[in-house]
C-alpha cells in the first residue's frame, strides 16, 4: 500500500465507488463464483481526471519503492491504458502483450523493441488470483524478459500476492480491498455490516492461481451468505446509487412498514379516504391517475398534504412505454403533470435506455429533479405475459448500467433472480392473504411467499385490502405480515 497521499487516496476510493468502478451486490465470477463486490476499472477510461489520479498514484508508487525497469507491460486490456501514460511520464518504453498471436505476419505475442535480459514492470488493475499476471509474465518470459515486479491499482485481497510470489514476482498494490472497505465505512457511504460481510466472504474465499478455490467446497457456501435478501432496509439506503431509493429505504426502515397500497379507485374522495386509513401503516401509495373519474389540482394537493402527514411516498404506476420525447410530454404535461407531484413513476423497458432518458429529460432544470425516480418492469404478475429471460437480463442492465441509474429506483418484479444490485428496490404485486387469481389473469401470491422467496422489499396490495371490510384493519395485518417476513429474512 501507498504511504504518501493519503487524502488523495481516500479521494480516490470515493470517487471510484462513485463512478461504479466498483459496487457491492451478488455479481459472478470469472472462477465461477458469486462476489459481494465486484470491480470494472474499464470505466475508468471516461473519466479523465480519474485516469490522471490513478496514473499519477501509480508512477508515485513507482519512484517510492524505487522500482526500475527497461520497459512497462500492462496486461491486457483494462490495464494498458494505464501502462501507456505510465510510460511516457516516465519515460519508461512499454510493451504490448497481445492475448492472441496473430494469424499472419510476424506472430509476434510481444510487441515492443527489446533484448533477452530486459527488465519489465508489470502494471495491473484489478488482481484476484493473479492468474493474469502470471499469463502475462509468462509470454514476457518467453521472450527472455525478466520480470520481478507488478504495480497495481487494487488487490482483492483472496491469494494475488502469494500466488504471483511463487513465480518470483512481487505485487505491489494502491488500494487494498480493505482499505476501500474501511474509506467508505469511515465515510458514512457503507455500513460496517456490509465491511463485515465482505471481509468474510473475503477470508472464506481463497483463490489458486489455476482458479480453484482454497478450502473445497468452503468457499460456496460463503458466497451465498451476502445476497441483497440478507442486507437490511438501512444498509442498502447507503449502497442506493438513486437519492429517491435512499430516501425509501430510510422510510421504511424507520416506519418499520415495507407495504405499498394500490390504491385502484375510481373517485378522489374515495382515494383521499383511502390514503388517510391507510396512510399510517405504508410506506408507498401507488396510483393509477388516468381511472380517477373526477380528477382536479386540489386532489393532488390532498394527497399531497396526506402523504406528508403519513410520511409515505406518492408512485404513479403508469407504466410509460413510448419515445423519449413522447414520454417526457406524458411525464411533465397534459392534465395530470405527473412529473410535479410523484416521487416515483413506473416504465416499461421495452424501449430501451431511451426510456428512462426521456423521464430525466422532463425534469431538465427542475428543482425536484433529485426528488424524483423511476420504477422499471422487468417482470409483470399477469398470467401469460410475454416478457422472457433476455428481457429480463436487459432491464437489469438499464437498472445498473450507464449514466442514468441515479434516477432508477427498483425495479417491479416477480423474482429475486432479476437484479442483484442491493442498492435498488424489488417492487412485487400480485399480493393477497388468501392465494388465487382474479378473473382477468391476475395471479396473487402471500405477504411471506413475496418477501421471503421471491426477493420482495414491497409487497403490493390493491383488492386485498380495498375490498376488505375494515380497510385499517387489514393494512396493519399486511403490513405486520410483511415487516415480519422481512426480519425473518434478514435475520442471521
Ligand atoms: P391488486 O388489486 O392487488 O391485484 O392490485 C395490483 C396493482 O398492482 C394494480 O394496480 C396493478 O396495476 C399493479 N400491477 C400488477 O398487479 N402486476 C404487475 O405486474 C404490475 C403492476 Br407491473
Amino acid at each position: 500500500m501507498v504511504t504518501k497521499n493519503a487524502d488523495q487516496m481516500k479521494a480516490l476510493a470515493l470517487k471510484l465507488f462513485e463512478i461504479n468502478a466498483f459496487k457491492f451486490g451478488d455479481f459472478k465470477m470469472k472462477v465461477g463464483i458469486n462476489s459481494p463486490v465486484y470491480f470494472d476499472l474499464r470505466v475508468i477510461v471516461s473519466y479523465p481526471d480519474v485516469m490522471k489520479t490513478v496514473s499519477e498514484l501509480l508512477v508515485a508508487h513507482i519512484k517510492e519503492l524505487q522500482l526500475s525497469s527497461k520497459h512497462v507491460c500492462g496486461v491486457p486490456y483494462t490495464a494498458l491504458p494505464l501502462a501507456t501514460i505510465v510510460s511516457v511520464q516516465q519515460h519508461t518504453p512499454m510493451l504490448v502483450r497481445r492475448k492472441e498471436a496473430k494469424d499472419y505476419g510476424t506472430k509476434k505475442l510481444i510487441e515492443g523493441i527489446y533484448h533477452a535480459g530486459d527488465t519489465c514492470l508489470i502494471v495491473e488493475d484489478v488482481v484476484t488470483s493473479g492468474s493474469s499476471i502470471l499469463d502475462t509474465v509468462r509470454d514476457l518470459k518467453s521472450e527472455g524478459i525478466v520480470c520481478t515486479d507488478a504495480v497495481v491499482v487494487v488487490d482483492r485481497e483472496q491469494g494475488g500476492v502469494a500466488n504471483i510470489a511463487k513465480h518470483g514476482v512481487r505485487m505491489h498494490s494502491l488500494f487494498t480491498l480493505s482499505f476501500l472497505l474501511n474509506t467508505l465505512h469511515e465515510e458514512g457511504r457503507i455500513e460496517r455490516e456490509t465491511v463485515d460481510a465482505v471481509a468474510k466472504y473475503i477470508a472464506a474465499v481463497q483463490i489458486n492461481s489455476d482458479g480453484s478455490f482454497v478450502g473445497g467446497d468452503k468457499p460456496h457456501e460463503a458466497a451465498n451468505e451476502f445476497s441483497r435478501t440478507k442486507l437490511t432496509y438501512e444498509s442498502r439506503a447507503n449502497l442506493a446509487k438513486s437519492p429517491l431509493a435512499k430516501r425509501l429505504f430510510n422510510l421504511m426502515a424507520t416506519k418499520k412498514t415495507n407495504l405499498c397500497l394500490a390504491a385502484d379507485l375510481t373517485k378522489a374522495d374515495a382515494i383521499l379516504d383511502m390514503a388517510d386509513k391507510c396512510g399510517p401503516y405504508i410506506c408507498l401509495l401507488k396510483t393509477h391517475v388516468d381511472i380517477v373519474e373526477d380528477f382536479t389540482e386540489s386532489f393532488i394537493v390532498n394527497l399531497k398534504a396526506l402523504s406528508a402527514r403519513h410520511n409515505f411516498l406518492l408512485l404513479e404506476d403508469r407504466k410509460f412505454a413510448d419515445i423519449g420525447n413522447t414520454v417526457a410530454l406524458q411525464y411533465g404535461k397534459g392534465i395530470y403533470k405527473i412529473s410535479d407531484w410523484a416521487d416515483l413513476v413506473t416504465a416499461h423497458t421495452l424501449p430501451g435506455r431511451s426510456i428512462v432518458q426521456g423521464l430525466k429529460a422532463a425534469l431538465d432544470g427542475n428543482d425536484v429533479a433529485k426528488e424524483r425516480g423511476v420504477f422499471l418492469l422487468a417482470e409483470m404478475s399477469a398470467n401469460g405475459n410475454l416478457i422472457d429471460e433476455k428481457y429480463k437480463e436487459n432491464s437489469n442492465k438499464i437498472a445498473t448500467e450507464g449514466g442514468d441509474v441515479d434516477f432508477v429506483t427498483g425495479v417491479v418484479c416477480q423474482s429475486t433472480g432479476c437484479f442483484a444490485f442491493p442498492g435498488l428496490i424489488q417492487l412485487t404485486p400480485g399480493v393477497k392473504i388468501d392465494e388465487s387469481v382474479d378473473k382477468l389473469g391476475q395471479q396473487y401470491n402471500t405477504p411471506e411467499h413475496v418477501i421471503k422467496e421471491r426477493g420482495a422489499d414491497i409487497g403490493v396490495v390493491g383488492r386485498g385490502i380495498l375490498q376488505a371490510a375494515n380497510v385499517e384493519k387489514a393494512a396493519l395485518t399486511y403490513s405486520d405480515r410483511l415487516w415480519a417476513a422481512y426480519e425473518e429474512r434478514v435475520a442471521k
